[in-house]
């Protein structure tokens, strides 16, 4: 059968990162499907996966903005623990797309980090369901970064 991704965002999120996601996912893995699904905020994106997941999805990805404060923070935490249960309940990937809002003062900084992150956690879903882990063995210890220029191999 056809290979399925799933791709839930938030519309808390102040960046379309779910478009950019299908849009990657399509243009990498063309005979695969996709299905979007949009929550509200991060603490909605665990069942948000679990769902696409139980409706066939071979993995995920999700994509979630935190705002500033420290109750955001927490929000994320609770939100992280969540999506890793969701990947220890179902043995498929979860990939966590997600961006801080104090990562950087300018919004436009904030937007060419959402879409590299999206963009390259993206390529990473479709590697990890498409070819599996392996694929991503000869990147081991590169010191690849989502969001930013990779940081590079200290051995290289
Ligand atoms: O279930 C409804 C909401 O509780 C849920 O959508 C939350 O994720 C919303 N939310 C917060 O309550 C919060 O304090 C969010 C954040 N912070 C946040 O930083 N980013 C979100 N949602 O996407
Ligand atoms: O599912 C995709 C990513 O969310 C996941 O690979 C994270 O573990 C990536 N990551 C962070 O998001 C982060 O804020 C990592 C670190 N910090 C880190 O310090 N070390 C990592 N990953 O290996
Ligand atoms: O070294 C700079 C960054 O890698 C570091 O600040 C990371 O913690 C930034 N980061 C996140 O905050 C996050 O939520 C990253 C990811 N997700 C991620 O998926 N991949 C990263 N950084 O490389």
């Amino acid at each position: 059968s056809t290979r399925k991704y799933g791709v839930v965002d938030t519309t808390f999120s102040r960046v379309d990162m779910g478009k950019i996601a299908v849009n990657v996912i399509r243009k990498e893995d063309p005979d695969a499907e996709v299905i979007r699904y949009t929550v509200p905020g991060i603490k909605d994106l665990p069942v948000g996966a679990k769902k696409l997941l139980d409706q066939g999805c071979d993995g995920v990805i999700t994509l979630g903005w935190v705002g500033r404060t420290m109750l955001d923070k927490y929000s994320y935490l609770a939100t992280s623990i969540g999506l890793i249960m969701v990947q220890i309940l179902t043995s498929k990937h979860v990939i966590d797309v997600t961006v801080h809002e104090d990562e950087a003062e300018d919004e436009e900084k904030l937007v060419e980090i959402a879409e590299d992150r999206a963009s390259k956690h993206a390529l990473n879903l479709v590697t990890l369901v498409r070819d599996g882990g392996s694929a991503l063995t000869k990147y081991a210890g590169k010191g690849l970064r989502q969001g930013y220029k990779h940081a590079g191999g200290l051995e290289d």
